[in-house]
């Protein structure tokens, strides 16, 4: 067996007006909770560090780029990555990143992985970018990440840190079985995903209801499909008017909620998650290998 206590650190609305480190406040007394109770790797949610933004149609760029990051660690986020690496904790978090990639200056919806010393491991930006660029003023609230993010150019990714292999999906992409498939293919044994997600969806209203259906189908059967552990992490609760799915859970590979939040508030959940039991189902049901057909998917990859 190959252990590891993971934690899922969900968060509960941010204002508007919170400062960041008000928010890493926040976050490090997650994480010193999590020491406690013995997690070595601890997942935040999506754009972690602010309310969720693309809500609102912003015409000045400054004002956007208010809610980004030129460093990481900066100056506000630097106490979170020194209390982890005094407590041995790796950990993971989602943020607004601004930063020169190609010679330009872009923005990216971005994940990090941190490991127990401190250092950055592995970056991830949002590759399935969901609702609108322009202004839509008939929604209750926008959802304008294809206008103040990029997608990513970088294919999901298998990291090896602490004993694992670790992959990262941000939000809408936990919708999308290729997540899930591309990063068990390049051996990833679990895969974070943090969310910010509305009960409310604007272009399908008559499916409001089954937010927290959809959230837990596509993730445990991501999960069993790909005999992979998944921890989902919500940005939850009431933030700006705007009610944000909770239930952060963390998902064996048999597809089984091992944990799960109750509230919709700050609140840390945990698992011994054996990274071993990914053999469970990659030996057997989804043995890859020996019972996949890629010939017979060409469908599958045509652009
Ligand atoms: N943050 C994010 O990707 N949220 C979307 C909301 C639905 S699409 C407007 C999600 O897939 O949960």
């Amino acid at each position: 067996t190959r252990i590891i206590t993971i934690g899922g650190a969900q968060l509960g609305p941010i204002r508007r007006d919170e400062a960041r480190s008000a928010v890493v406040a926040r976050m490090i007394a997650l994480m010193e909770q999590a020491a406690r109770r013995g997690v070595q790797m601890l997942i935040y949610p999506e754009l972690a560090l602010t309310t969720f933004f693309p809500r609102w149609f912003m015409e000045d760029q400054a004002e956007v780029d208010a809610f980004f990051e030129t460093e990481m660690p900066g100056p506000e986020t630097q106490p979170l990555f020194d209390r982890a690496r005094e407590l041995g904790m790796g950990f993971s978090f989602g943020y607004a990143e601004k930063a020169v990639y190609d010679g330009r200056l872009r923005r990216f919806n971005t994940s990090i992985l941190v490991g127990p010393d401190g250092e950055i491991a592995a970056r991830y930006h949002k590759i399935h970018l969901p609702g609108h660029s322009e202004h839509e003023p008939w929604r209750a609230f926008q959802h304008l990440e294809k206008r103040y993010f990029e997608p990513g150019e970088t294919p999901y990714m298998s990291t090896e840190l602490m004993g694992g292999k670790w992959a990262m999906a941000i939000c809408n992409d936990r919708r999308w079985p290729e997540t899930y498939r591309e990063s068990a293919l390049r051996g990833a044994e679990v895969l974070t995903l943090g969310y910010n997600t509305p009960l409310h969806y604007p272009l399908a209203p008559e499916h409001d209801h089954l937010q927290a259906f959809h959230n837990h189908l596509c993730m445990q059967a991501g999960a069993y499909a790909n005999g992979l552990w998944v921890v989902g992490v919500a940005k939850a609760g009431r933030e700006e008017d705007c009610d944000l799915l909770g239930q952060s859970c963390i998902i064996a590979p048999t597809g089984e909620i091992v944990a799960m939040a109750s509230t919709i508030g700050d609140e840390l959940i945990t698992a011994d998650c054996d990274l071993d039991r990914t053999q469970e189902i990659r030996d057997h049901i989804f043995n890859f290998e020996k019972h996949r057909r890629p010939d017979m998917y060409p469908m599958l990859t045509r652009q």
